[in-house]
């Protein structure tokens, strides 16, 4: 039996339905690191802010302060990285995106979304994939802390339903587009999309 034979079996014993694995990946109890470049250091939230731009209504700002004084939501799910880890039931805070889109005000010829990074990084989405509430999170804690560094400190997207080079770490920016662009990644060979359970991962894989 092969690695990945053996450690979807153990979920089963575990009591997690082997159905919330998809297709390629094994699971861990670890939280790997994975992304490009350095880890941003913040010395002073107060010079940090998020914005909203691109096609909204009311292009808007928020600094630290202002975000977290907006009220949290909580998610627990599970993750799944294109290099083949998942992992089950991560518990999450932060705020719901949407709501800070509708802030906003997406404009109707909006249909997709980028988020834009520290040192350049980029992930593109359609906005139809974060309409509902509680999907996607900014997100700035991790089972009950505050996110680390390498993870994401202060704040980073949450997209659980895609495979998590779209949650992007360090996030800046959210711009609201007319039309999908590849971001980082998607420039790079892995899917405009990435849906884990169609194994989306490169170009080319189906659709
Ligand atoms: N800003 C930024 N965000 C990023 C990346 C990156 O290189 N830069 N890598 C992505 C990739 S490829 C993965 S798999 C996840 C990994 O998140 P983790 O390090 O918290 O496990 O972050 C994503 N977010
Ligand atoms: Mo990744």
């Amino acid at each position: 039996m092969s690695f990945f034979d053996r450690n979807r079996k153990a979920l089963s014993q575990r009591g997690i339905d082997p159905k919330r694995l998809p297709p390629g990946q094994y699971f861990t109890d670890r939280f790997p690191v994975l992304h490009v470049g350095d880890v941003p250091k913040y010395d002073d939230l107060a010079e940090w802010d998020i914005s909203v731009a691109g096609l909204v209504e009311r292009p808007l700002r928020l600094s630290w302060e202002q975000l977290l004084a907006r009220p949290s939501v909580e998610i627990t799910t599970d993750i799944h990285c294109v290099t083949k880890w998942s992992k089950f039931d991560t518990l999450w805070k932060g705020y719901s995106l949407i709501e800070l889109l509708n802030e906003a005000g997406i404009r109707s010829d909006a249909t997709h979304v980028m988020f834009h990074c520290e040192f350049g990084y980029t992930a593109n989405l359609p906005l139809a994939d974060i309409m509902e509430p509680n999907v996607a999170l900014l997100a700035y804690e991790f089972n009950g802390e505050p996110l680390e560094g390498q993870h994401g400190f202060p704040l980073r997207a949450l997209v659980p339903h895609l495979y998590l080079w779209k949650s992007a770490k360090w996030i800046r920016s959210i711009e609201l587009m007319a039309g999908d662009k590849p971001g980082f990644w998607e420039r790079n060979g892995y899917h405009m999309y990435g849906d884990p359970f169609l194994e989306q991962r490169f170009w080319g894989d189906g659709s």
